[in-house]
């Protein structure tokens, strides 16, 4: 099969042939659908954060089931499905305590063999590998996906969707009403904004560098607006909500990854609020909050997949689109082959895009 594999950070991934197992037990062959352009694979290009190389990237993904192996009893060839970047065992501590993309043992039995090229091998991936042709998944990763989704909106409910949604509804645990503030308006980002606005926030402010970014935002919910290159978004945002909250929202996300947008979105959470962390912080980089904001009991919340359970969400998730009470079409702004993947990471690092998306031919 042909995948795009990452041989050394900061260089152009390449085109190769690679060869994918079949099926262990437990284990099924998906054929690629659709993978959505994240821009965590970028931290990974880009060796913010570390992986074993060589590797093919890609984490968020749809696709249809080629072959199930033994033992597997929830999908069968033919199957349409969403998959999940973080498998879960169900029967750990996390897992039975309802986090499973805590899960400990998701990582666990990963084996070597699964893509080769010769005698090498090369590295999977979140338990995906979702820029290739085919992809080698757990079981727990698969997400049974209903008729009439089309691949390239299912694949977005793999992440960007799932994240975005789960910061609000299962992280935040936000309640109608609040208001909130999202930090970067990529696809991330605006998946946050819309969750927000489906959960009854009051105010939703939408901050990012990009004009395009905030004219989506509004389409995708927010109530205000801040041009991060023009303004300070802080004292911005502290101005606007003074008479509501005194001055800060309940909820402030991070949405790019970024150690000084983390700190604001610190700064903008009101008195007892909470400032979610949904962007990727370089490995190794910290943050510094003045820490005697502490006595008004102001929180930060680190936010993974949404803090998912996608068995129960991602069900959720695609009712949702089908009933027309999110937006993923409208999301898709650039559409890309698989041979076409080095041009859709500089358009993402360009900015030129809500979100794009790699389709395959099936
Ligand atoms: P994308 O690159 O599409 O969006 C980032 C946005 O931030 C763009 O619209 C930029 O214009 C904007 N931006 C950049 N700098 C600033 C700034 N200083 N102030 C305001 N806005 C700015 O990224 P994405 O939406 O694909 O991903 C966003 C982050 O979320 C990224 O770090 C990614 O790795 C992370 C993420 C986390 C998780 C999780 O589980 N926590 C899952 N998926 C992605
Ligand atoms: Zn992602
Ligand atoms: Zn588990």
């Amino acid at each position: 099969m042909k995948a795009a594999v990452l041989r050394e950070t900061k260089q152009p991934l390449t085109l190769e042939e690679v060869t994918i197992d079949d099926p262990k037990p437990g284990e099924v062959l998906v054929r690629t659908g659709a993978t959505g352009v994240c821009h965590s694979d970028l931290h990974y290009m880009l060796g913010a954060y570390p992986h074993p190389l060589p590797t093919i990237l890609g984490h968020e993904s749809a696709g249809m089931v080629e072959q199930a192996g033994e033992g597997v009893t929830t999908v069968k060839a033919g199957d349409r499905v969403v998959l999940s970047f973080v498998p879960s065992c169900g029967n750990c501590e996390r897992c039975v305590e309802g986090r499973p993309v805590l899960c400990l043992r998701t990582r666990r039995g990963e084996r070597p063999d699964k893509l080769t090229q010769g005698e090498a091998s090369i590295n999977q991936f979140a338990g995906m590998s979702a820029f290739a042709e085919m992809q080698l998944v757990q079981e727990s990763a698969c997400i049974p996906l209903p008729d009439g989704v089309p691949m390239e909106s299912a694949c977005l409910v793999g992440c960007s969707v799932m994240t975005g949604f789960g910061a609000v509804v299962n992280t935040a645990q936000m309640e109608p009403g609040s208001t909130v503030a999202v930090i970067g308006l990529g696809g991330v980002g605006l998946n946050i904004v819309q969750s927000a606005a489906l959960a009854g926030a009051s105010r939703i402010f939408a901050v990012d560098i990009a004009e395009d970014k905030l004219q989506a935002a509004r389409q995708f919910g927010a109530t205000d607006t801040i041009d991060a290159s023009q303004d300070d978004p802080v004292d911005t945002l502290k101005k606007a909500t003074k008479r509501i909250t005194g001055g800060g929202v309940d909820y402030a996300f991070e949405a790019i990854g970024l150690a000084k947008t983390a700190e604001q979105a610190f700064a903008m959470a009101r008195r007892g609020g909470a400032a979610v962390i949904v962007g990727m912080v370089p490995v190794g980089e910290r943050i510094s909050v003045p820490a005697a904001q502490f006595l008004t009991e102001k929180r930060i919340l680190g936010s993974f997949y949404g803090s998912a359970r996608q068995a129960k969400d991602m069900p959720k998730l695609l009712q949702l689109y089908q009933q027309d009470k999110i937006k993923i079409d409208e999301m898709i702004t650039n559409r890309y082959s698989l041979d076409q993947i080095n041009e859709a990471y500089d358009d993402l690092q360009k900015g030129a895009m809500l979100r794009g998306v790699l389709t395959f031919e099936n």
